[in-house]
């Protein structure tokens, strides 16, 4: 496999500042490394620069950073669509608010295939507000609605021109969701396996009737990794943490179907403040997902004992 690494050192979505260092942490924690030594080859595409934009103000007075992250965003979509088609981009936050343009960019290029495009969305929350619904203001709470059609977007972000379709998206891991998304995502008909579902029925079955439709569709597939579908016991360095989400174990295995599923096609790896981090550990958990996710198992690993 071709693996195209491209950081996003967008912050300005969420919160807290920090995000922006989230590409470089992921770099010192030995991705290019830890993919090469796979066996794929690695090309780091280097870091997108956002492109200024004219926007105008929105009725909505909590948003924040708006022409920011519009300006971001059109810069993403571009440089997204740019990377995919052949290999396997790998999109180094930054705060969630690049998958309005990593997914759009995608979106534009299976548009050209005859493979509809699926995206598995790992994160505590759904990011499915639109401008108007969002209450904290943080637009990394809009990216899966924005790239999925949802209404209120024209005329402020970047014209789609691919919107994906909403009931080929699944939500995994949710345990922190607004009225207004709950609203949402139901009439639009996301799949939405939240913390409950995981617990009560296990995250392989899940998971797996997901990728038979993606495979029985032939689709493509785009995975939305947030640092905070993890349990923040094992993942601490997120903005937004919530207790009660993925064990070490579950977040493997999902990595490791999705290895074995061959349908991957591209993948965000977001939220990751390294500002909050106990000594990178969180980064390397992330490149160490992401190996498993590109090919590494278990019974190939070196023994390690700490
Ligand atoms: C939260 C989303 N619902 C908000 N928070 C996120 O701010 O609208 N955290 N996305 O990662
Ligand atoms: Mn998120
Ligand atoms: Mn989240
Ligand atoms: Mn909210």
């Amino acid at each position: 496999m071709h693996c195209k690494i491209l950081g996003i050192p967008v912050q300005d979505g969420a919160g807290r500042m920090g995000c922006e260092m989230g590409p470089s942490a992921l770099r010192t924690a030995g991705l290019v490394a830890a993919l090469g030594e796979l066996g794929h080859q690695v090309t780091d595409l280097g870091t997108v620069v956002p492109a200024r934009q004219d926007v105008r103000l929105h009725g909505n007075p909590a948003l924040r950073a708006l022409p920011e992250i519009v300006a971001w965003t059109a810069a993403i979509s571009e440089a997204a669509y740019e990377a995919c088609g052949d290999g396997m981009p790998i999109f180094l936050g930054g705060d969630h608010s690049m998958a309005a343009g990593t997914l759009s960019g995608v979106a534009r290029r299976a548009a050209e295939t005859d493979r509809p495009l699926f995206v598995l969305w790992l994160d505590a929350h759904p990011d499915f507000h639109t401008l108007e619904t969002s209450t904290s203001g943080n637009l990394h709470g809009v990216p899966l609605a924005y790239a999925s059609g949802q209404p209120g977007f024209e005329g402020y972000f970047p014209p789609l021109q691919a919107a994906i379709d909403p009931t080929r998206i699944c939500a995994m891991g949710l345990r922190s969701v607004d009225p207004a998304e709950r609203e949402a995502l139901h009439h639009a008909g996301v799949t939405v396996h939240d913390m409950r579902a995981l617990d009560e029925h296990g995250l392989a079955p899940l998971l797996r009737t997901f990728l038979e439709r993606v495979a029985t569709e032939g689709g493509c597939l785009h995975v939305s990794l947030d640092v905070d579908f993890l349990d923040p016991a094992i993942a601490p360095a997120v903005g937004t943490t919530v207790p009660g989400g993925a064990t070490f174990r579950e977040a493997h295995l999902a990595m490791e179907m999705l290895h074995d599923s061959g349908l991957v096609t591209s993948l965000d790896l977001v939220e990751l403040n390294p500002f909050l981090d106990e000594r990178g550990r969180t980064a390397t958990l992330l490149v160490d997902l992401t190996a498993s996710l590109l090919g590494r198992r278990i019974m190939d690993r070196p023994t390690r004992s700490h």
